[in-house]
């Protein structure tokens, strides 16, 4: 049994800070940063069954074309994404009433739908960018066991290409969901290896008034390339949702809405535009229209 200070549940028995009942969701689960991204999403439903909010969390569930969906805002980082698989996982994988983890498990298709910046030149401002694999160099998984998740060639190839230094933690690297990526790539969509940053400003090489520890990182992470693997753009949670969806056993995928470009310096001048067409690009693939 999972005691009540490990596994906290609201008074009304709903999960700690998602707000909750099982319920309350789909099997399809779309992720987004901000909370005003939700109803983004969610005005393209046929219609909305449920919407609660608690701090930058904010859940709606619906239904498009026969497929019931759930939108969810996570927030921003890696630490968000540790409440919101965690807490997601014990909807659908945890007994709440009995506190018993479920024998027979359900596994969830995760697909975040975020804004990202692009490292390499190619790929420019207002373009779709899916993330084939989540190179994690925050360290919020180094909680978990996650040694069978990892892809250790490409961990190496870019500890060695980056000289990474001994006393950051060390990267891990996990694949998205093959599933997902047949369902949702196609012609339209960059493909690349996705950094996930602790930070925005110096995690992401970004100087305003302080100095960074490694002034050369982001070039020497836009010039990584591994058997054809190119580390295409920064943002921060893609690698935290692929680790902690592949070790409770659901299927992740990452669609990134390129709207900085670091390798030229530019940025979109309609962010929204390309987020929202992300957004139906998205809804397109993963409904049964
Ligand atoms: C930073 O501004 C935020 O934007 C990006 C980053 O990953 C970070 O969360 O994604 P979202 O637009 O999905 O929040």
């Amino acid at each position: 049994m999972i005691q009540e200070s490990e596994l906290i549940l609201n008074p009304d028995g709903s999960v700690y800070h998602l707000n909750l009942h099982p319920e309350n969701i789909a099997d399809t689960v779309i992720f987004v940063g901000d909370q005003d991204r939700v109803a983004s999403v969610s005005k393209h439903f046929d219609s909305i069954e449920f919407t609660t909010q608690k701090r930058e969390f904010k859940t709606t569930t619906g239904t498009l074309n026969g497929k019931r969906i759930s939108v969810i805002s996570t927030g921003i980082g890696p630490d968000n994404i540790d409440i919101v698989l965690n807490e997601l996982d014990a909807l659908v994988n945890i007994n709440l009433k009995t506190r018993q983890a479920k024998t027979t498990l359900t596994q969830l298709d995760i697909i975040r739908i975020g804004t990202s910046g692009s490292l390499q030149s190619h790929i420019p401002v207002d373009s779709f960018l899916m993330s084939t694999y989540g190179l994690d160099i925050n360290g919020m998984l180094h909680s978990y066991v996650c040694d069978e998740i990892r892809n250790s060639d490409l961990e190496k190839a870019f500890v060695a290409q980056t000289g990474w230094h001994t006393q950051k933690s060390y990267p891990i690297v996990i694949k998205n969901s093959k599933k997902l990526e047949d369902r949702i790539a196609s012609d339209k969509v960059f493909k690349g290896m996705t950094a996930t940053a602790g930070g925005f400003y110096g995690p992401q090489g970004r100087i305003l008034r302080l100095p960074l520890a490694d002034p050369s990182l982001n070039h020497k992470i836009d010039s990584f390339n591994h058997n054809g693997v190119q580390i295409t753009n920064l943002e921060m949670e893609t690698s935290a949702i692929y680790g902690l969806a592949k070790l409770l056993g659901h299927h992740a995928c990452s669609m990134n809405a390129i709207i900085a470009n670091r390798a030229n310096g530019t940025f979109s001048e309609n962010p929204k535009k390309i987020v929202e067409e992300l957004i139906v690009y998205t809804l397109d693939k993963v409904s049964n229209r």
